[in-house]
Order: structure tokens, then C-alpha cells, then sequence
């Protein structure tokens, strides 16, 4: 299963393309890329403390509660471009997060030393045990993403794909619907168009993740019990 913004927007976190969506008060380039964080530490920094705040105040929606209820039944590897954790608070075990997590700091020098952000603040002279400052544990753009040969190879062995609110506008991560083997379904849960060429066995349920993933959910639990 592949989620996006749009699988925690009826938790009040915003997405990032839709109207009012987080990009539109702050470019790309400004806040969430290598280059800005050479150029305006702090304003990144502000950029992720704002967002990790309004996750402290946000709790996990009827999509992410019915993804735990599946997973008692199916084999379901969650693989996510969003760094909060409400998949994680919801009770989901196999979370991947392609992107990062907002709750986590590294060190800018050294990507393996990790740490738990403590509250929602993260701010210059915060040092890893190295000294050095400590950045958001996320992918800006322009970064690689290391989890990519893994989630392919995740997505090339199900026997379904789900996607559930995502564009599908930003690469590698969008290109992996394109992993999955010939002859498997692939059903898209979102109320908006995203960018994809139609496989021929695309379904789109034209439906916002709260209410489309719990009637997929009921459906997959039932023909279960067929
Ligand atoms: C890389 C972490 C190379 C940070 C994120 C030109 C063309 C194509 C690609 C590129 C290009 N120029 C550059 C690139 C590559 C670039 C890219 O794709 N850019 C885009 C902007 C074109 N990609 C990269 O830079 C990646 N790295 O390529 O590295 C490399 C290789 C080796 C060595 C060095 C370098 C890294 C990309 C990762 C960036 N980090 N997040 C942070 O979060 O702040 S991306 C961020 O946006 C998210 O993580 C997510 O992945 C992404 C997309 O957002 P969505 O989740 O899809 O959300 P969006 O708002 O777009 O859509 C919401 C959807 O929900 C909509 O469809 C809407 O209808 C729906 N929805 C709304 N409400 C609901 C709903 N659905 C259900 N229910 C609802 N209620």
C-alpha cells in the first residue's frame, strides 16, 4: 500500500498541492532542499517545527484505523511518502517511510546518527553527539532516497496495490505503482485526478481515504470470509 498527504488530510495535517496545501506559503526551494538548508537554517527548521506541532495535535483518521484492522488478515507492508507517524500511532507494524519522519533528527554529517525529537522543537544549537547541528530526518528534493529498491521490490511481489492520496507528482516515489507485476490490481483511493496513465488494471475509487478505505477494507475483510 502506498499512501500520500491525502491519507492524513482528514487528520488536519494539510497536503501539499491542494488548495491552501503547504507549498503554496513556501517554495520548494526555500524550505525543503540541501541548498535552502545552507542558505536559512532557521527558516527550515521553523518550516518543520510548525509542521511537527500541528502533528503533536493530530490524531489518526478512520484511514489509517481500518489499514490496522487489514493488516490482522492480510500481509500489508505500508510503504509512505509522509514523515508523520499517525500510520505508526494508529497501530500499523510495518510502516515504510520512504521520505523520513518529522519526529526524528540526524546529524548534518553524520546520516546515521538518528535521534527522537522531544516535543515539537528543533533549533539551531541542537548538536548530535558529534557536535555538529542536527537537521530533520526527511528527503529533501534533490536527495536520494534510499528506500526505493526496497519498496520495488515490495511492490513487484503483491498480489494488490493500493494507493491512497497521493499525486503521484513526485519521482522515485510516484514511479513505484509502475513495480507492480503484470495482472495485479492497482486501486487508487482519492476524490482528486492523479497524474497517472491508466494501467489497465487501475481501478480509481473517486473517494476522500476516510470513507474509501474503510469500504475497501469491509470488502476485502468480507471476501475473506467467502
Ligand atoms: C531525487 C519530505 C535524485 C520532505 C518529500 C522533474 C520531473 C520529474 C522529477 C523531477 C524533476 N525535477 C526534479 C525531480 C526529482 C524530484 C521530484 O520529483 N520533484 C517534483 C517536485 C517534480 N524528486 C526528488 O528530488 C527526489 N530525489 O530524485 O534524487 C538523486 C539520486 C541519487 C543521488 C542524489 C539525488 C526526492 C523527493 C522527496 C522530496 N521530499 N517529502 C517534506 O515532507 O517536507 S516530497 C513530498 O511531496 C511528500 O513526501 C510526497 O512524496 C510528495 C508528494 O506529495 P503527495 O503526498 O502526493 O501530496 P500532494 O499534496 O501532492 O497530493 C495530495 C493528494 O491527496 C492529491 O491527489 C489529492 O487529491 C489527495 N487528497 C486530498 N484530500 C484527500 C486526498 N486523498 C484521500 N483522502 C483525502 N481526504
Amino acid at each position: 500500500m502506498l499512501s500520500g498527504a491525502g491519507m492524513s488530510a482528514e487528520s488536519g495535517l494539510r497536503t501539499f498541492r491542494d488548495h491552501g496545501g503547504l507549498w503554496e506559503e513556501h517554495s520548494i526551494y526555500d524550505v525543503a532542499t540541501p541548498e535552502a538548508w545552507l542558505r536559512d537554517q532557521d527558516l527550515v527548521l521553523r518550516f518543520y517545527n510548525q509542521r511537527r506541532k500541528q502533528l503533536l495535535e493530530s490524531i489518526p483518521n478512520s484511514a489509517h484505523l481500518a489499514l490496522v484492522d487489514l493488516e490482522k488478515k492480510f500481509k500489508l507492508t505500508i510503504i509512505t511518502q509522509n514523515i508523520d507517524d499517525l500510520h505508526e500511532r494508529a497501530g500499523s507494524t510495518e510502516v515504510m517511510h520512504l521520505h523520513g519522519e518529522l519526529r526524528k533528527a540526524r546529524s548534518s554529517v553524520r546520516e546515521d546518527l538518528l535521534y527522537d525529537i522531544d516535543g515539537w522543537e528543533l533549533k539551531q544549537g541542537d548538536l548530535c553527539e558529534e557536535g555538529s547541528q542536527l537537521r530533520p530526518h526527511v528527503v529533501w528534493f534533490g536527495e536520494a532516497v534510499p528506500m526505493i529498491p526496497k519498496a520495488e521490490e515490495i511492490v513487484n511481489a503483491a498480489d494488490l496495490v493500493i494507493v491512497i492520496g497521493t499525486s503521484l507528482s513526485v519521482y522515485p516515489a510516484a514511479g513505484l505503482i509502475h513495480a507492480a507485476s503484470s495482472g495485479v490490481p492497482v486501486i487508487l483511493i482519492d476524490p482528486g485526478n492523479p497524474e497517472m496513465n491508466k494501467a489497465s488494471d487501475t481501478y480509481h475509487l473517486r473517494k476522500p481515504a476516510g470513507e474509501g478505505v474503510t469500504q475497501l477494507t469491509d470488502l476485502l475483510m468480507s471476501l475473506d470470509q467467502a
